[in-house]
């Protein structure tokens, strides 16, 4: 077209643009078209061009259509590089990756509830100058019951229902190693290293045999303490658990020990608080059931016999101890009535906490 400025030259541009346009079906083909028609050369620019060679009188008409047929044009251009795009992300297949999607946002996880109350527990006793360690969940018969006052055959090994390890034993065949009852052996191991004074926490897993139900499970866990040295008593251990079950139970509790028994200790209480949620009142309250008492932990001065095995003299040094089970002080606090969620990976139960 050597001259495209007359109007029906220019109407005739229009047109075979138009229908050049539709026939781009891609980014490169609209691209191209854009360079024919809008470009620097493109016979619209050239149009536009040859406008000032007309005669005087009909120039502004005639450029005033070329710049029409040129807005046309580049609104027909917007228009077409629209549809492409959204026919090609129609085109994408459900599974395909849509980049201009956000990225879904990373779950967060919480502590597990025994954790976080294990962690409340030796926080607290830290604060009192405790240092927390940990130990070996398969332990030696020697550390999980022998120096802890238990020997062969005592009847109070009924009390422990253990899972023997095969492997190592003893001259009778009997099994030598265990997993631990209790977290106790690990506090053998601390005396047996050092010298008085000790002052250790120990949290960690144990595992018992037996039957599981709404409060018995087979593995579970435990925060055990223990205190040696010279000049400490029945006093030391009233006010260490005193103090302990206020703050982890609040300032208005009162603490209640009574006699019990355990074979590591001599005298051995149990430690329990007032209600806190019935204060007594309710007969039938799921916590108490009625007492108005619940137990929170075991405790008592370690017995002569069990500091004579680590070589400690009793005469020169005394100690008290205790133990709990953070399973239960946590289905306490927050009103948990099966100790199997636990361990029973149910989100519902764990994102809780
Ligand atoms: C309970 C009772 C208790 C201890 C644990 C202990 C450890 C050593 C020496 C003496 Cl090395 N005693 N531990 C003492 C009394 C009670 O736990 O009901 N625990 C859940």
């Amino acid at each position: 077209m050597a001259d495209a400025s007359s109007a029906a030259d220019l109407d005739a541009l229009r047109q075979e643009a138009l229908a050049a346009l539709t026939g781009a079906t891609d980014p490169q083909a609209v691209e191209a078209w854009r360079v024919a028609y809008l470009g620097r050369s493109g016979k619209v620019t050239q149009a536009l061009r040859s406008v000032g060679a007309q005669p005087a009188e009909q120039r502004r008409e005639a450029g005033a259509a070329a710049n029409r047929v040129k807005a046309r044009l580049e609104k027909a251009l917007a228009v077409r590089s629209e549809e492409l795009r959204s026919a090609r992300l129609d085109a994408l297949s459900d599974d395909a990756i849509d980049v201009s999607l956000p990225g879904r946002l990373a779950e967060i996880g919480s502590l597990h509830p025994s954790t976080r109350i294990m962690r409340e527990i030796c926080a607290i006793f830290e604060r009192m100058g405790f240092q927390v360690v940990e130990g070996p969940e398969v332990e030696w018969d020697r550390y999980n019951f022998e120096l802890l006052n238990i020997p062969k055959d005592h009847p109070a090994r009924d009390m422990f229902d253990t899972f023997w390890i095969d492997g190592a034993a003893d001259e009778d065949g009997r099994s030598t190693m265990l997993l631990r009852t209790h977290t106790s052996p690990m506090q053998a191991r601390v005396m047996e290293e050092r010298r008085p004074p000790i002052r250790v926490v120990v949290p960690g897993k144990v595992y018992r045999y037996e039957a599981t139900d709404a409060t018995h499970e087979s593995q579970f866990h435990q925060v055990e303490g223990l205190v040696v040295d010279e000049g400490v008593s029945f006093a030391n251990l009233k006010h260490t658990l005193y103090e302990f079950a206020r703050q982890l139970f609040g300032g208005e509790r009162k603490v209640r020990f009574r006699c019990d028994y355990f074979p590591f200790v001599e005298p051995g209480v149990d430690v329990a608080i007032d209600c806190f949620k019935c204060d007594g009142d309710d007969a039938r309250c799921r916590i108490c059931r009625g007492s108005g008492w619940i137990e929170i932990m075991g405790a008592g001065m370690v017995h002569p016999q069990v500091l004579r095995n680590v070589g400690y003299d009793p005469d020169r040094y005394t100690g008290f101890a205790f133990g709990m089970g953070p399973e239960r002080i946590a289905m306490l606090k927050y009103g948990i009535e099966d100790i199997r969620l636990f361990l029973g990976n149910d989100l519902r139960f764990l994102s809780q906490f």
